[in-house]
């Protein structure tokens, strides 16, 4: 969907549901990430892109506490002061969580409401971020309409309170990153997103113009963060820090490993620090130029997460297998894995091949049909849209 229609969709839907106009409509992108994975609970190293798909939010601010949001997926109204973990669960915690973490926070008043009304545009459970492009999305608005800065430093904070609603919230134990690109990505750039020190850079990454393409595969596969399955790789990760004496494995080298000795932390912690060093590799063979050379780090980096973190599944193996038989450069599944998505770096005149040999593999294996997508690099951060009335 277009701006246009993204902000039109968002409008008719507040119009419909509460019988006035909105006080704007803003929007988020989702995400895919090119390399450094499940390594921001880790003080690392993320290499993310912004979708040119978007989720938008329609709002009209309130000064009595109530929140009213609406969605493809239904409604909820209730009071922010009753904001609480696991309460409101599903979709409504991500927007209440917001609201309720800027409050918080001291970034909006401790009365202030709104009537949301949500359209997204990015494939929901697909490992492709849309629970941050949806806070993301109201955050921006949040701010917009309060008077709270959007500048970096500004958006630092209201990146902070979309983790805060999720993790806190709605209970998903997640890093930043997600946060960071939906925030602050920018057109035809990768953000380096460094989670130990909080900073963000925009990575020059101009796809086209050496004549390749990153095409996303959304296996379809249910990818959930909440189902405790990421919590316990968090938790694996933490417990391997504090028993090698670190504060994050990002302190960690090569070296340390040994000192483990359990093989399971061992084989988690591994992939942690090798995960931080491929992003370091790839960031000097983009800055050299050829942006193919990454392509065996990105496939070095799916192995890891395969045999290492155990978080790929049959669905993202049969995606990056198909898609490196078919001649793909690398590839790698992107996100928390357990399901959801894929990323292939290919000839941009590859790209319809390499997603019918990937489908029909998937056929052949029982699997259920993927959906793709084509990435360009023309995702931008969360904004206000441009009124439709
Ligand atoms: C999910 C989380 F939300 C991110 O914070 C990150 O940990 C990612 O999984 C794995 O790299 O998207």
């Amino acid at each position: 969907m277009s701006d246009a229609e993204l902000a039109a969709a968002a409008t008719a839907r507040f119009r419909e549901a509460f019988g006035a106009e909105p006080d704007g409509v803003w929007a988020a992108p989702g995400r895919v990430n090119l390399i450094g994975e499940h390594v921001d609970y880790a003080g690392g190293l993320s290499l993310p892109i912004a979708l040119m798909h978007s989720t938008a939010v329609a709002v009209r601010a309130r000064t009595d506490d109530r929140l009213r949001l609406r969605s493809h997926l239904g409604a909820w109204d209730g009071a922010v002061d009753e904001v609480a973990p696991g309460e409101p669960s599903g979709w409504p915690a991500y927007l209440a969580g917001v609201v309720w973490a800027m409050r918080r926070a001291g970034l909006c008043d401790s009365r202030f409401g709104a009537d949301v009304a949500v359209v997204s545009a990015v494939p929901v459970g697909a490992g492709l971020s849309s629970s941050a492009a949806l806070e993301c999305a109201l955050a921006i608005a949040v701010a917009d309409l309060v008077g709270a800065p959007t500048d970096e430093a500004g958006r630092g904070a209201l990146a902070a309170a979309c983790v805060g609603a999720e993790n806190e919230i709605a209970l998903a134990p997640t890093g930043g990153m997600d946060q960071a690109i939906a925030l602050c990505g920018k057109e035809g750039h990768a953000l380096l997103v460094d989670s130990g020190d909080g900073t963000v850079a925009p990575v020059p990454l101009d796809l086209a113009a050496s004549g390749l393409a990153v095409l996303v595969i959304d296996t379809r596969a249910p990818h959930r963060l909440v189902d405790g399955r990421y919590a316990e790789r968090r938790r694996s990760v933490e417990e391997a820090a504090a028993s090698l004496g670190v504060t994050t494995l990002r302190r960690a080298t090569d070296a340390d490993l040994v000192r483990l000795e359990d093989s399971v932390p061992r084989r988690r912690a591994r992939h942690v620090v090798t995960e931080i060093e491929r992003v370091r590799e790839t960031l000097r063979l983009l800055a050299s130029g050829d942006i193919c050379d990454i392509g065996p780090l990105l496939t070095a980096s799916h192995v890891s997460l395969r045999d290492d973190f155990e978080v790929s599944c049959p669905e993202l193996d049969n995606a990056v297998d198909s898609a490196l038989a078919a001649g793909a450069h690398g590839a790698r599944m992107t996100g928390g894995g357990f399901g959801g998505s894929a990323i292939a770096l290919v000839d941009d005149r590859d790209v319809d091949r390499v997603a019918m040999e990937v489908l029909s593999n998937a056929r052949t294996r029982g699997l259920v049909a993927p959906a793709f997508l084509r990435l360009g690099t023309g995702g931008v951060a969360a904004r206000r849209l441009v009124p439709v009335m």
